[in-house]
């Protein structure tokens, strides 16, 4: 029944990153392994003349235990042949030295109110996704319609992640910091 192969996966049809474009809050997560990104996650998504799509994002970090900062991120994203489909490299800005290569795939979106994003970093011998992550993105702070919360809950399904989701806290940690 369900197809958990990430090759398999449906993305945003016809995607256009133009109207992509703006301020996403995250509302929910799902963590990969290691490091991440903890809380007031707010990305920022730029579309330049030449059609190149970049991004900001902002968020609560950890390092070390005990450190708690803000990260400033930025990603530069490269196209292919499906225009849901990215690859972003990233690295942080100031003190957060991590950067990396990941996959950002736009699972599904009505540009206006919900984003859904995916990232395997890594999958297993029979094509599922041994190191994933996913933000729920919404335009709205306060999160996202019970309507919509449906359509969320159907995807986050149908790529094999249900119940795997954490709600990501918007409290005005990083609102001061730039
Ligand atoms: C994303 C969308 C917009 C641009 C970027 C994003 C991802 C950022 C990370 C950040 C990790 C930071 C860590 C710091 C210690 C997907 C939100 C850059 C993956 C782990």
């Amino acid at each position: 029944d369900r197809d958990c192969r990430v090759s398999n996966f449906r993305v945003m049809q016809d995607f256009d990153k133009y109207r992509y474009a703006g301020t996403w809050y995250a509302v929910a997560k799902k963590d990969p392994e290691g490091l991440f990104l903890l809380d007031n996650i707010v990305a920022n998504f730029y579309v330049d003349e030449d059609g190149k799509m970049t991004a900001t994002a902002k968020g609560r970090v950890k390092l070390l235990r005990s450190v708690e900062m803000c990260a400033n991120m930025v990603g530069t994203f490269q196209e292919t042949e499906d225009p849901a489909k990215f690859k972003m490299k990233y690295y942080g800005v100031a003190a957060i030295l991590e950067k990396g290569l990941d996959d950002h795939w736009v699972l599904d979106t009505d540009y206006d109110n919900y984003a859904i994003h995916y990232s395997c970093r890594e999958e297993n011998e029979d094509g599922t996704c041994l190191d994933s992550y996913s933000f729920i993105f919404s335009r709205d702070v306060n999160g996202l319609t019970p309507e919509i919360q449906r359509i969320v809950r159907r995807k986050q399904e149908e790529v094999c992640l249900d119940r795997k989701y954490r709600v990501v806290v918007h409290n005005g940690y990083c609102d001061a910091q730039d």
